[in-house]
């Protein structure tokens, strides 16, 4: 009987065959289901959390952790639990199960407990470990990935976003912000979160994916997290940080590349045309003005865009890129913006500066080259001729004069090029080569014209080809120097006291050809003699007396005296045809480069009717009445 009792216990032992142990045996464990890995092992010193059901050997339960509901948390090795037990479960891997027979000494001896454990009972303990620490544990963190690029980490008071998975040890997933799709947002170490985040946040990348492991008593510890997270659980964090930033930050500025040539840098109040990229700090794009195909325009440092881009567009140069970091406390804030932009997002713009100006600024004139005789220069009322090349900024050619048949005309000071260029050819010799920058409100404006964007800077490479000095507006031909005394003894050559249009044209001509007078250039000599003949000639009969003359010029002086310019064409004085074709300006202005036209509305002053006329004769020649 001893040695069939022995060779039981032996196979108790070896077989874990349910026996009745004798009173001096050990626990008996029967290890029946093992996870794969077991990175660690009760010992003595730990804490658990397990499930446990109690049997006795009849097969009664008179005892589980799962009909309460609650797993049972112990300390091991310190005489807490009952003998049997902290014996039975060193050793034990989290989520292993195993069976622990205790004999009765180990357990509740010969006292047994109360109605429910009969003296001398063997208790057969049903054990699944779901978790394990030791008060000498710390936050252990692991990274699982990192960016090749780390420029920064996490430290004390910065603000993370990140998202995360968070586990039990026994693998229940307790939360995720991938399920509400939203990142989680907190300061890091100021006790906005459990201490084992606050302390295994830090040194993260941005990028970086890390598993934390965090001791029950740095984490929830014995109240827990409502449903999910029980009493004394080891927690494990995977996270992914989207992005760091500190309520003391500025804006970062970096990879900038700044061109060689820079003779200004922006200042508050400039107006700048820009391209951007902008992105998280996971390099997700959010927004991109290449996409639009049309620059980003704004007056910088005043408020129209988010402060860190406005300080970040601050004292940059024509032609520049760079990249502007700016934290959340200087662009969208804790609201972020629109279902672009979550809360608390930093921002990183990469951007391209394409032109900018100041309101208060006028053209730039740069001489490249000038001829060495110049006895004269352009002003306003020439008539000029000039090649131009326009391009922006950036030194895309916009338009080129050599891409026309002809030179560029210009008229200058009759409002017909755009305001900056007209300023810009002024004070030039033939043969004189410039460069000249015109700002946009002194070019096509915020809206542009064909071709040129709006608010764009133009550069103009500008060479006068030739240069007729003009006449004031309204003028068909003035005098040099003094008029001659007795104007109709000098035009009336012959002495025969009339003039007819031959011998006033020759009179006319040869002012001109002694350098006495001038005729208003780029029109046909004879039209113009034609036209001052036709207002002199008061009566039609063809020629000009003393008295049309007398007459004539007295009414021009009044009309000069009245300040009105527009005079009805007379000799020393305006005028020509009084034409009031309105409307046709648009003919004149299909005549024009695009570059260069002045495109603003409309101006209903005589002196451009005038010019529309000139224009709306040359076309159409038919229709001159
Ligand atoms: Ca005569
Ligand atoms: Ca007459």
């Amino acid at each position: 009987m001893f040695a069939v009792c022995v060779l039981i216990l032996v196979l108790n032992a070896l077989f874990c065959v349910e026996c009745n142990p004798s009173p001096v045996g050990d626990v008996v464990v029967e290890r029946y289901s093992t996870p794969a890995a077991c990175p660690r092992e009760v010992k003595n010193g730990d804490h658990v959390r397990y499930h446990y059901n109690v049997t006795l050997l009849d097969g009664k339960t008179f005892d589980s952790s799962h009909q309460k509901g609650v797993p049972k948390v112990g300390l091991i090795g310190e005489g807490r639990l009952i003998a049997g037990i902290e014996k039975g479960i060193v050793g034990m891997c989290i989520n292993e199960r195993r069976k622990v027979t205790v004999p009765s000494h180990l357990a509740y001896g010969a006292a047994g407990a109360g109605d429910v454990v009969p003296p001398d009972a063997t208790l057969v303990f049903d054990l699944h470990l779901l978790d394990l620490w030791n008060n000498a544990d710390m936050v252990v963190t692991k990274t699982i990935s990192t960016p090749k690029d780390c420029r920064r980490s996490i430290m004390r008071t910065d603000f993370a976003r990140y998202h995360f998975n968070g586990t039990l040890l026994d693998g229940t997933l307790f939360d995720s912000s991938y399920a509400r799709e939203q990142t989680h947002d907190s300061l890091v170490g100021e006790g906005w979160l459990i201490k084992g985040l606050d302390e295994g946040l830090l040194g993260m990348c941005v990028g970086e994916i890390r598993t934390v492991v965090i001791p029950p008593f740095k984490g929830y510890g014995e109240k827990g997290l409502g449903q999910e997270v029980p009493s004394q659980a080891t927690l494990i964090y995977s996270i992914l940080l989207v992005d760091i930033h500190n309520a003391k930050d500025n804006i970062t500025v970096e990879n900038q590349v700044v061109p060689e040539s820079c003779t200004r840098k922006s200042v508050v109040g400039d107006y700048m045309r820009y391209h951007y990229n902008g992105t998280f700090l996971n390099g997700v794009t959010f927004d991109t003005s290449y996409q639009r195909n049309t620059t980003y325009n704004t007056y910088i440092g005043m408020g129209y865009v988010i402060t860190g881009m406005d300080q970040g567009l601050l004292d940059v140069c024509v032609g520049e890129t760079r990249r502007v970091i700016i934290p959340p406390h200087l662009a969208y804030g804790e609201q972020g913006a629109g279902k672009d932009i979550p809360g608390s997002a930093v921002l990183v713009f990469d951007v391209d500066i394409i032109d900018f100006h100041n309101p208060k600024d006028n053209i730039t004139v740069e001489i490249i080259s000038k001829p060495e005789i110049c006895n004269e220069t352009s002003d306003a009322n020439d008539l000029i001729h000039y090649h131009y090349n326009c391009s922006l900024m950036d030194g895309t050619l916009l338009f080129a004069s050599g891409n026309y048949e002809n030179h560029q005309e210009a008229l200058l000071g009759a409002d017909k090029v755009i305001d900056g260029l007209d300023q810009g050819l002024r004070g030039m010799c033939v043969g004189e080569k410039r460069v000249v920058t015109v700002p946009p409100h002194l070019g096509h404006g915020e809206k542009g014209a064909t071709g040129v964007p709006g608010s764009a800077v133009l550069v103009f490479e500008l060479e006068l080809i030739d240069l007729a000095k003009g006449v004031p507006p309204g003028y068909l031909f003035v005098w040099l120097g003094e008029s001659p005394q007795e104007l109709f003894d000098s035009l009336d050559m012959n002495k025969n006291k009339e003039v007819p249009e031959e011998e006033f044209g020759e009179f006319i001509k040869l002012q001109v050809a002694e350098g006495k007078g001038r005729m208003k250039p780029g029109m046909d000599p004879e039209e113009i003699i034609a036209d001052m003949f036709k207002n002199q000639d008061r009566n039609h009969d063809g020629l000009i007396t003393p008295d049309e003359l007398k007459l004539k010029v007295e009414e021009d002086q009044e009309r000069e005296e009245m300040g009105l310019e527009w005079g009805t064409g007379g000799l020393g004085t305006a005028g020509s045809r009084g034409c009031l074709f309105r409307g046709l300006w648009l003919l004149c202005s299909d005549r024009m480069h695009p570059c260069t036209q002045r495109y603003t509305a409309f101006r209903n002053s005589r002196w451009h009717r005038f010019e529309v006329c000139r224009h709306f004769l040359e076309i159409q020649p038919s229709m001159v009445g």
